[in-house]
Parts: C-alpha cells; structure tokens; sequence
C-alpha cells in the first residue's frame, strides 16, 4: 500500500509540468489553428485572384489522380496514365524542345533529354528540335530518337548564320581575343563560343524548322530537372499571354560585356520611346543597385548604369514570335553593327534579358517558380515543403548552391520590380 501511494504520489509530481504544458500547448494550437485559417483564407484569395492556372493543376494532380513513378518501364503503365490523366485535358501547344548541340556532346543531351522527359514531355510529347552548325551523325539521330517521346528533327545550321560576319575585323579580334584570356575573361580566347552567343542571341529563331512552332523550350546538355512539372508551361505561356520565361537569374561577369550598356543606352535614345516603354516595362530591374543584402556589396556593382542582372538563358521559355518581331530584330542589329559578340565576349543571356526588360511589359515575363533546374554549377529546388513533395523534388533546398535567396541570385530584384510575386502584407 505504502509503496503504491508513493508510486502515486510520484506520478502526479512528475506529470505535473506535463499536464500543465499540455494546457498551454492546446492553447498554441488553437492560437495556430486561428492563425493558419486566417492565413490559408489570405493565401485562397491570393491564388484565386492571381495564381489560378498554377494551383488548380496542382489540385488536380494533387487530389484526383494517384501518379505514376516517371522511371517506370511499364510501357501500359505510361499509357493508361497518359490516356486517363494528362492528355484530354492537355491538347499540345505549339511549341518545341530546342538543343543546340555539337555531336560529341552526345551523353550529356541523352542525359538532359531523359531528365526532360520523365518530369514533363513523357506526357505531352512535345516535338524535339536539335540544331548543330556540322552535320549530325547517324548515330547521334539514332539515340535521342530512341530518347524521345515526341518526333524529333535535325537541322544544319547555314553558315552565314553562324560564322563569324566579314566585318569583323581579324587583327583586331585576335588582338582582343589574346587581352580577354591574359584577363583572364571566362570563354575570353573562344572563337565558337562567340559563335554560339551571337547565334543564340539573334538567329535561332530564324531557323527555317522553327518556322512552324509559336514556343520554344531551351534545353542544354547535362542539365537537370528535380520535381515533376505540376503544369505545362508552354500553356502557362500561352493562357497568360507571356513572352518569356525563366528560373534562374544571376549577375554577369562584366569583364565579358565592357560596352554592351553603352550599346544599349544609345538604342534607347535611337528608339525615343516607340517600342521601349519606360513605364510598363522592367528597366528598373536591370538597374537597381540598392544594397538590398550583403552579397550585393560584391554583386551587382558595375561601372554604369546596367546592374548586371540577367535571367539565366540556358534554361528560357519563349515566344518565337517575339524574337521573329521588328522590335526585337532591330535590337539585335543595333547590338550586331557594333561587332561587340567578338571584340568582346557578350553573352546571349544579358543580350536576351535587356531586350526583355526594355521591349516587354514586366507582365509577359514569368519566373516559373516551380520548376526545379540545375544547370552546373547551380540549381534551383523549390523552398516550399509542400511543393517539393507534391511534385516529388529529389533536390536539397538548403545548400549555398540553390540560388533563389543567394546573395548572387537576382530574384529579389525582381521580386521587387518585375511581376508575378504577390507578398502577403500587400494584401493587408
Ligand atoms: N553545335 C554547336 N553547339 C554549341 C557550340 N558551342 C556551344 N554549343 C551549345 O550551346 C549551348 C551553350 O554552350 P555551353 O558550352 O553549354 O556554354 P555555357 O552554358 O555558357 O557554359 P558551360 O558552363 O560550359 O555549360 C549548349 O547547348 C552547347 O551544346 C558549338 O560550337 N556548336
Ligand atoms: C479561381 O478559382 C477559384 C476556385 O475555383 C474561383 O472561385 C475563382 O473565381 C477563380 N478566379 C479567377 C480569377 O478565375
Ligand atoms: C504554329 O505557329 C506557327 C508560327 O506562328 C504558325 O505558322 C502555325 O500555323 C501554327 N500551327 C498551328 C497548328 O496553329
Ligand atoms: C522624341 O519623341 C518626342 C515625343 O514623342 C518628340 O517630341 C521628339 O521630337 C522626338 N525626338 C526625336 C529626336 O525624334
Ligand atoms: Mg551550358
């Protein structure tokens, strides 16, 4: 008896405090329930307002159908889901998966291509376009023929589309090409990569076999995409009538691109305000230099106006028609004249996100924040938990390497001056 109370008496005393945090601990729940209530409310009206397409697909896949492993070989399994699940409510866009690649690069598209296809194309089956300046091999068709689920198509790219125009003149350019490597200029001796960057700036899109395509999806070998698409971005493209889309967005090397915003500065006086418009589009994105964090003391400081930011372009979404436009085409002449793509060493992305920022409304641009992508040596995996379950992400979120919050990413400047982010306090 004696030992049974004391038994007793021991449990109260050590439970005790127990009890007593548990009060408090359903009073914190119930603090939380009212406050994620109010919050999910906030967030419904948000994504009722302005986030429809996104989230509804989402729901969709979320709610009313089990999904498939992406790696399955079960050639039944693939099809019953496709017929069952993504195509009827999925016609095809018009729209291309486009690889410029060299023949020896061959393992690097096939692993690309795979990636590609198990988190998206496997269900829509978007046609595959590869553009090569040499011919592609035999084998080369062969194997991402094999790799595709969609048709794909080769085309040689014309020389004068590619080589380096007779205007260049060959003692200067030599003589620049010897500077920029002793400079140590990333690619700052490479004649081709010079090819690819004027090419990728203004001819891909004059490519006969894109002729008959509205969209283009921009994939390189090697890349990489962690979680399964929770939509079709060429139709996100096309319902919200955007021009051009990203993931990535960094600061330039601005050894590679001395004069390019003098270029540029001296278009926007060309133009007088017939195609650039200062009040829709996204100038402030590319020339904000506030201190907005402490990396931007090393980041994003220039000797002009220009702050360096750009949208990564090895991963870009975008209509051809744009690109095929006067506006755009007149752009890239008055870059093309000054010879810059080879006296210097300007790449396609800064050339590419200039022109969006000046020609497009910030409203036709879209950061497609859902999409997981890695291109060495950086990457971007969603922040959000849920996300990365839903769309079973395979990439850690926490490493220096995920760009979005890094201090060299420039997604806070377009958080802040571009479109597509609503912040909760806005809605207050
Ligand atoms: N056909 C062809 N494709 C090229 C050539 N140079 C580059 N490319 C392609 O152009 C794209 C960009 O070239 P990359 O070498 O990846 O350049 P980058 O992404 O700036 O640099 P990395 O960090 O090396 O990836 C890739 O899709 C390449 O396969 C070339 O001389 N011929
Ligand atoms: C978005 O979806 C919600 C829920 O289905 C609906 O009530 C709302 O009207 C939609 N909003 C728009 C702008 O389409
Ligand atoms: C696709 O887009 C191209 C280029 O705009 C156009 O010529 C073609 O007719 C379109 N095809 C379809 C099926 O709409
Ligand atoms: C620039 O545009 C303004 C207003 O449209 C016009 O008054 C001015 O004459 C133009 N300047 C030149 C150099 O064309
Ligand atoms: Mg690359």
């Amino acid at each position: 008896m004696w030992k049974a109370n004391w038994k007793i008496i021991a449990i109260i005393c050590c439970f005790a405090p127990l009890l007593y945090d548990s009060l408090n601990i359903g009073q914190l729940v119930m603090r939380q329930k009212h406050l994620s209530k109010r919050w999910a409310d906030r967030s419904l009206l948000i994504n009722s307002k302005y986030d429809n397409v996104t989230r509804l697909r989402f729901e969709f896949e979320r709610n009313n159908k089990m999904k498939l492993s992406s790696n399955t070989f079960d050639n039944n399994a693939i099809k019953e889901n496709l017929n069952n699940d993504f195509s009827p409510l999925n016609p095809k866009e018009n729209a291309t998966l486009l690889m410029l690649v060299r023949n020896e690069e061959i393992y690097g598209a096939l692993d690309a291509m795979r990636e590609l296809e198990d988190r998206f194309n496997r269900r829509y089956h978007y046609d595959w376009t590869f553009l090569n300046d040499k011919p592609f091999t035999p084998l080369f068709i062969k194997q991402t023929t094999a790799m595709a689920s969609g048709k794909t198509q080769y085309a040689l790219i014309p020389s004068e589309d590619w080589d380096r125009p007779d205007t260049v003149d060959m003692d200067k350019f030599e003589e620049r090409l010897k500077k920029m490597n002793e400079e140590g200029v990333l690619y700052g001796d490479s004649k081709s990569y010079r090819n690819m960057c004027r090419f990728n700036s203004g001819y891909f899109f004059r490519q006969k076999i894109l002729d008959q395509y509205d969209y283009y999806f921009r994939v390189e070998p090697t890349v990489k995409y962690f979680c399964d698409f929770p939509y079709d971005p060429f139709r996100v493209m096309r319902e919200q009538k955007k021009k051009y889309g990203f993931v990535i967005s960094l600061y330039e090397y601005e050894n590679t691109i001395p004069t390019l915003w003098d270029t540029v500065t001296e278009y926007i006086t060309k133009d007088n305000g017939t195609d650039i418009d200062m009040s829709t589009n996204s100038y402030k994105f590319i020339t904000d230099k506030e201190i907005l964090n402490d990396g931007d003391v090393m980041h994003g400081m220039s000797s002009n106006d220009y702050n360096l930011c750009h949208f990564w372009s090895n991963f870009e979404i975008g209509d051809l028609n744009f690109f095929r436009s006067d506006k755009y085409l007149n752009f890239f002449s008055h870059l093309d004249e000054t010879n810059g793509f080879y006296y210097e060493r300007w790449g396609d992305a800064p050339v590419h996100s200039i022109a969006m920022a000046l020609l497009l409304r910030s409203d036709e641009l879209i950061h497609f924040e859902e999409i997981a992508y890695l291109h060495e040596p950086y990457y971007t995996c969603p922040l959000a938990y849920d996300m990365r379950i839903h769309q079973r992400c395979r990439c850690n979120p926490e490493d220096e390497f995920n760009i979005p919050l890094n201090s060299f990413s420039c997604l806070n400047r377009w958080w802040r001056h571009g479109s597509g982010k609503y912040f909760m306090n806005t809605f207050e």
